[in-house]
C-alpha cells in the first residue's frame, strides 16, 4: 500500500462484498506463503488474511514467512478488495426483478455496451477493475455477443443460464464466528474521465462501478436473512434498476392480444410489484428510512424485452444520445417524455407497479429496453425460443445507468439537447393527465423538482 501515494487514498471506502466502511489504511493483505493457508473467515482452503506491519519498497506487505503479498482484503469479511477501491469511491447499482424477468441478460448487455459506448462517445474510460471477479459476467457477454457463426438459431435458455440460488459462482460464504453468511460476488469496473473529457483528468470523478447478478428468488419476501445477505447492495445503491417483464403480466398480455391479435411469448405469471415493495422494506430497514418517507435515489422502472411488446409502445429506435462536435450527451428531455408516456401505459395495465415504485422512490423514471434488440424466433423443430444467427444490438440498456450517473455526478455524464428538439417542458413540470390511483404517501409520479436543468449544448 505504501506504493500508492498516501495523499490519493480515500478517507473511507466501502467493501463491495459486505458493504463495511473502512479506512484504506485498515485494509488486510492476503498471505502468499503456502504455510499460511487457512483463514478464520473463509475456511481452510483460503490464504490467511493479516494486518501488515512490514512492506518492501514496492509497497507490498511481507507475510509471516517473509513473502511479499499484493492482494488485499476487507478487514470485516476478508473477501478481496481491488487496489483501485482505496483511491476511487464505489458506485453501487442494484438490478432487481422477479425470476426470469431478464436481469442476467440485461446486465451482460449493459456492460458489453458500456465498454465501447463510454470511451467512443462519452470520453470515459471503462475497464474491468478486477478481471478475476468479472469472469462470469465476461462469459455472459461473450455468450450473447461473440457467438460462433454457425448459421443456426441458438436456444435463448442456453445463452445465459438461470442465476443459481447458492453455490460459489455468484456468492461467497463467510464465517462470522458461528454464523455463516452468504454474500454476493460483485462485478467491478473502473470508470474515469478519459482523453478529451470536458472535466479533464479529475480524480474526484473516478468511480468503481459495483454491479450484482441476483437470482429473482433473493428478492422474494422474507429471503433477506442473517445468513443470506445477498441483496443488501439495495441499501447502498446510488441507482436502482427494477426490471419489469411485461410477458409475466396477464393484463399486459391481454392488452397486447387486443391490440395485435397476437400472443406475447409466455412468461411465468408473477406479482412483480411485490419485488418493489420488498426492496423498499429492505432499504427502509437497512437505512433507517421512515415508513412514510421516500428514498432519494433514482429508481428506473425498465420495461424489458421491448423487442416483443414494441407494438404497444412504438417509439423510434434511436438511443437518447446527442452528439454535437466531439461531445455526446444524454438527451434527458427525450427520456423524461418517454418516461411519462410509458407511465401512462403502466397506469392503465399494472397500476400497482406504478404505485409501488412511486411509494418507494422520489425519482422514478420509466424506460423501455431490450438486451436482445430483436424478437426471438421459434425453432420449429424444438418449439423453443431461439436467437436467430447474426449480431445483436441491444436497445435502451445503457440509458438508465447513464441518467443515474448524471444525477449523481452531473460533470461525468453530460446532458445535451437535440439542436432540432422541440424542447417541451420536461414532464416533471407538467401535470400528469393520467390519474394515479391514490395511496397514502404515493407521489404524482413526477420527478422531484430537485432534478435541475443542467443542460449543456
Ligand atoms: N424477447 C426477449 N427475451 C429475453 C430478453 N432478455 C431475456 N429474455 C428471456 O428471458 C429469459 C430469462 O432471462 P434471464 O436474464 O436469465 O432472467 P433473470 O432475471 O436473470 O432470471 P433469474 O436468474 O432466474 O432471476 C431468457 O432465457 C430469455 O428467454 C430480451 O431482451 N428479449
Ligand atoms: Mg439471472
Ligand atoms: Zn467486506
Amino acid at each position: 500500500m505504501a506504493a500508492i501515494n498516501v495523499r490519493s487514498l480515500l478517507a473511507q471506502t466501502t467493501c463491495p462484498h459486505c458493504w463495511h466502511e473502512f479506512a484504506p489504511q485498515d485494509v488486510l493483505f492476503v498471505a502468499s506463503h503456502e504455510d499460511l493457508r487457512g483463514d478464520p473467515r473463509l475456511g481452510p482452503d483460503e490464504m490467511l488474511r493479516f494486518r501488515p506491519s512490514r512492506f518492501n519498497p514496492m509497497g507490498h506487505a511481507f507475510d509471516a514467512r517473509n513473502l511479499a503479498c499484493q492482494d488485499m482484503a476487507c478487514p470485516r469479511c476478508h473477501l478481496p478488495i481491488p487496489e483501485v477501491l482505496l483511491t476511487a469511491e464505489p458506485f453501487f447499482v442494484s438490478i432487481l426483478g422477479t425470476p426470469g424477468c431478464g436481469k442476467s441478460f440485461y446486465l451482460a448487455a449493459l456492460t458489453w455496451e458500456l465498454r465501447h459506448l463510454l470511451p467512443s462517445r462519452f470520453a470515459l474510460s471503462f475497464t474491468d477493475a478486477d478481471p478475476a471477479a468479472n469472469r462470469v459476467l465476461n462469459a455472459h457477454e461473450s455468450s450473447l455477443f461473440l457467438r460462433e457463426g454457425t448459421g443456426k438459431p441458438t436456444p435463448l435458455a442456453s445463452l445465459i443460464l438461470k442465476t443459481e440460488l447458492g453455490g460459489n459462482t455468484f456468492f461467497s460464504s463467510v464465517s462470522f464466528g458461528t454464523q455463516q453468511v452468504l454474500l454476493p460476488k460483485p462485478f467491478l469496473f473502473s470508470l474515469r474521465p478519459g482523453p478529451g473529457h470536458p472535466a479533464g483528468n479529475s480524480p474526484d470523478l473516478c468511480r468503481v462501478l459495483c454491479l450484482y447478478d441476483n437470482p429473482g428468488e433473493h428478492f422474494d419476501t422474507g429471503a433477506d436473512k442473517t445468513n443470506q445477505q445477498t441483496t443488501r447492495h439495495l441499501a447502498r445503491a446510488q441507482v436502482l434498476i427494477y426490471l419489469f417483464d411485461p410477458t409475466q403480466d396477464p393484463r399486459f398480455r391481454q392488452r397486447f392480444r387486443d391490440a395485435t391479435q397476437r400472443e406475447l411469448p409466455p412468461g411465468a405469471p408473477s406479482r412483480q410489484e411485490t419485488v418493489l415493495r420488498e426492496a423498499a422494506d429492505r432499504v427502509r430497514r437497512l437505512t433507517g428510512l421512515a415508513a412514510h418517507a421516500r428514498h432519494d435515489k433514482p429508481l428506473f422502472v425498465v420495461l424489458t424485452k421491448y423487442d416483443v411488446w414494441k407494438p404497444l409502445f412504438p417509439v423510434p429506435g434511436d438511443e437518447p444520445f446527442v452528439t454535437t462536435g466531439q461531445q455526446t450527451g444524454l438527451d434527458r428531455n427525450l427520456m423524461l417524455d418517454r418516461s411519462a408516456a410509458l407511465r401512462k401505459l403502466l397506469v392503465q395495465t399494472c397500476p400497482e407497479v406504478v404505485m409501488a415504485a412511486e411509494d418507494f422512490s422520489s425519482q422514478v423514471i420509466y424506460w423501455p429496453a431490450s438486451p436482445l434488440g430483436r424478437a426471438p424466433v421459434i425453432d420449429p423443430a424444438t418449439r423453443t425460443a431461439c436467437l436467430a444467427p447474426g449480431p445483436i444490438t441491444p436497445v435502451g440498456v445503457t440509458a438508465p445507468l447513464l441518467f443515474g450517473l448524471n444525477i449523481a455526478m452531473k460533470n461525468l455524464v453530460l446532458v445535451k439537447r437535440k439542436p432540432s428538439h422541440n424542447t417541451p417542458a420536461p414532464e416533471s413540470s407538467r401535470p400528469s393527465k393520467t390519474p394515479m390511483p391514490k395511496t397514502p404517501g404515493s407521489s404524482s409520479g413526477r420527478l422531484r423538482p430537485g432534478i435541475s436543468e443542467d443542460t449543456q449544448s
